[in-house]
């Protein structure tokens, strides 16, 4: 029986365990890239491990994120992670360089490696062939220590491309049509490896755009083959010798297949809030626009921005809307002003932006109040933009720059014949924003620069022996992590003070939250199903960790927020009956006894609701790794535990 491409990863980073689908496995990790919203917590978790080297092949830190600099905290964390990283064998790309996934797939990136990154979107990685998954911070730490990186096995799914998209129908398509299929839970516990003949007609950054977006189906990640133009995108890099063709063997065998023919597709886009809520552009008709952003680790390669130029020029924006434009890196920027793009862009009055993060986190660029804004990003969750009511739209490039031309949501198709964008055959490479680490020997004369507002990571307790806790809050389905622990222009410098932080931990559903949980002392969170989706941001559990959280019961979790809970020593459980939910109130007292031996006896856990006397089993499902993690309370206690 042949493989397919991600076993044929996997297994050949197979540390422990064996490929039985939904049991854990232990990968070894080639590369790991951190950026600087959840960079700072990484390298202190990293330095409390005390190894003072990398043992990756390659290990990045970029700055993306938080780069406005508003007040002394950003650019302390950036000095913060700039000297660990020389320090430590790690090489950092400095803010304005790029964003981080962008500049991975450019400069860094290799087919066939594995890659985990502190940010959910590394499965851009995918776009060449590697596999590339998004996890929390302390996973980072651990896989640059060296040690081994545990998932779920994954189960495989085919999505078999055919045909070819029409002119002005884009790779975004291609994934908005994913999440309309799947939904944002159908990719839960599961690898997208794309297949077929549609694949020639993409290029890197087209696949790159479907593998970053595969995040929103809450897949672990997605895979494209690594062939003829995979090897073209890497010569034009200059990285010809990281080329290695890769594919399924014929004969693989899948758990599932999805068929997307290419010519079927239309021009979509994602509907507040959330990115599987897709219409085609004529479901939703030519509604007036007061806002476009184009960027984003989504959306922001050079043939992006060639297209959106080209869309642009000899026009003027519309009066009545604001385009904001962030190529994705220095090169992509460079580039463009190197051949005149940056010209039309600019004379067609849109505002060009650092090659950063920028809008798609919050920093900056808040639509007004209930203003519509088209974004080439990949989330749209309700208040994620900065306005709370602010209705944002995921669309393609094309899309967002026709339409803010026009004024009002427009098919690109109108657009009429569509010129051939060529890939460069070289791209133009300057890595001078790339620093090296130091040499071994010069390690130890480097001072690690800590500025005020970063403060130590909270140390949670060994698992007690019951919990009797309060339910300190009660929340629906698909919470995200931007509900858990939302960021923004005024919240993401906090993201190196737990403290300090905290104090935002669930503002968008309940701003007393944060008092309430520290009153009560200890407490239990409530939620729906797919809790957790979203970012991989570990400020999601180390905030409620900090506040006092034992234990989050939900229907379902999503795979790396589960996995961050864990790592904090917060015990995740699922309803065994789902019912249960609507039985259970906010301010509850909720009791589980020997929780030490419920857990290491089976798959269920009995709790006892005191205040409403009944009592209610939950699912678990630890591997012994986790199950010792958890008694210890969480993962860095269980490597001092192992270590001594
Ligand atoms: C995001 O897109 O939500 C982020 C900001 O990149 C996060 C990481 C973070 O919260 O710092 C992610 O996707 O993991
Ligand atoms: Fe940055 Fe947005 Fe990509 Fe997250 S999704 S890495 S905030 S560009």
């Amino acid at each position: 029986m042949g493989l397919t491409l991600s076993e044929k990863i996997l297994s050949a980073h197979l540390v422990e365990g064996e490929m039985i689908k939904g049991t854990e496995i232990g990968l070894r990790i080639d590369q790991t890239l951190t950026q600087d919203a959840t960079g700072t917590m990484a390298y202190l978790e990293f330095e409390a491990m005390g190894v003072p080297r990398v043992r990756t092949e390659r290990s990045v830190a970029y700055i993306d994120h938080n780069t406005l600099q508003n007040g002394f905290m950003n650019m302390d964390d950036h000095r913060f992670i700039a000297s660990v990283a020389k320090k430590h064998g790690i090489y950092f790309s400095r803010p304005g360089n790029g964003i981080c996934h962008q500049v991975h797939l450019e400069r860094f990136g290799v087919p066939g490696k594995t890659l985990i990154g502190s940010d959910s979107h590394t499965p851009t990685g995918g776009g060449i062939g590697m596999l590339a998954m998004g996890a929390g911070g302390m996973d980072v730490a651990v896989a640059m220590g060296g040690g081994t990186y545990y998932i779920t096995c994954p189960k495989i799914v085919k999505a078999e491309l055919t045909g070819k998209l029409q002119p002005w129908v884009s790779a975004k398509d291609v994934i908005l049509e994913m999440l309309r299929r799947l939904s944002v839970k159908g990719g839960v516990g599961k690898i997208i490896e794309y297949t077929g003949d549609g694949v020639k007609t993409l290029s890197v950054p087209e696949r790159a755009t479907i593998t970053n977006m595969g995040t929103e189906l809450g897949a672990t990640t997605s895979i494209f083959p690594s062939d003829e133009i995979t090897y073209e995108f890497l010569k034009a890099q200059g990285r010809e010798d990281a080329y290695t063709p890769l594919s399924a063997d014929e004969d693989a065998v899948y758990d599932e297949i999805i068929k997307i023919d290419f010519s079927k597709l239309v021009p979509m886009a994602a509907c507040p809030h959330s990115p599987d809520a897709v219409k085609t552009v004529e479901e939703i008709g030519r509604m007036k626009i007061d806002q476009v952003c184009i960027g984003s680790c989504t959306n922001s390669s050079l043939m992006d921005m060639l297209k959106v130029a080209h869309i642009l020029k000899g026009k003027t924006v519309h009066p009545d809307v604001s385009l904001s434009i962030a190529p994705g890196s220095k090169q992509v920027l460079t580039m463009l002003a190197e051949n005149g793009a940056l010209a039309d862009i600019l004379a067609a009055g849109a505002r060009v932006l650092e090659s950063a993060c920028g809008p798609c986190i919050g920093m900056g660029q808040s639509p007004n109040s209930g203003g519509i804004s088209l974004r080439t990003f990949n989330r749209n969750f309700e208040g994620r933009s900065g306005t709370k009511d602010g209705q944002v739209y995921l669309v393609s490039p094309e899309l967002a720059a026709v339409s803010a031309i026009n004024g009002v949501l427009t098919d690109p198709r109108e657009l009429g014949q569509m010129p051939k964008f060529e890939m460069p055959e070289k791209f133009l490479i300057n890595d001078n924003m790339i620093v090296e680490p130091a040499k071994e020997s010069e390690m130890d004369g480097i001072e690690v620069l800590r500025g005020p507002n970063i403060k130590p990571f909270p140390i949670s307790e060994p698992m007690q022996k019951d919990i009797a806790a309060g339910v300190s809050l009660k929340v629906g389905d698909n919470i995200t992590t931007d509900h858990i622990m939302p960021a923004g222009a005024k919240i993401l410098p906090l993201r190196s003070n737990i403290p300090e932080i905290s104090k935002y931990c669930f503002a968008v559903c309940d701003e007393s939250f944060h008092d309430r949980a520290l009153e009560m002392g200890s407490s239990i969170i409530i939620g729906g199903s797919n809790y957790g989706q979203g970012s991989s941001r570990e400020h999601a559990a180390l905030a409620p960790l900090y506040l006092g959280v034992k234990a989050v019961i939900t229907k379902s979790f999503a795979r790396i927020h589960m996995a961050n809970l864990i790592n904090a020593g917060i015990l995740p459980m699922t309803f065994a009956n789902e019912g249960d939910y609507d039985k259970i109130e906010a301010d509850d007292d909720l009791k589980i006894e020997n929780i030490r031996d419920q857990i290491a006896n089976g798959d269920k856990v009995v709790v006892k609701n005191i205040t409403k006397n009944f009592e209610f089993e939950c699912n678990i499902s630890f591997s012994n790794r986790q199950k010792d993690m958890l008694y210890a309370g969480g993962l860095l206690n269980y490597t001092k535990n192992t270590n001594k």
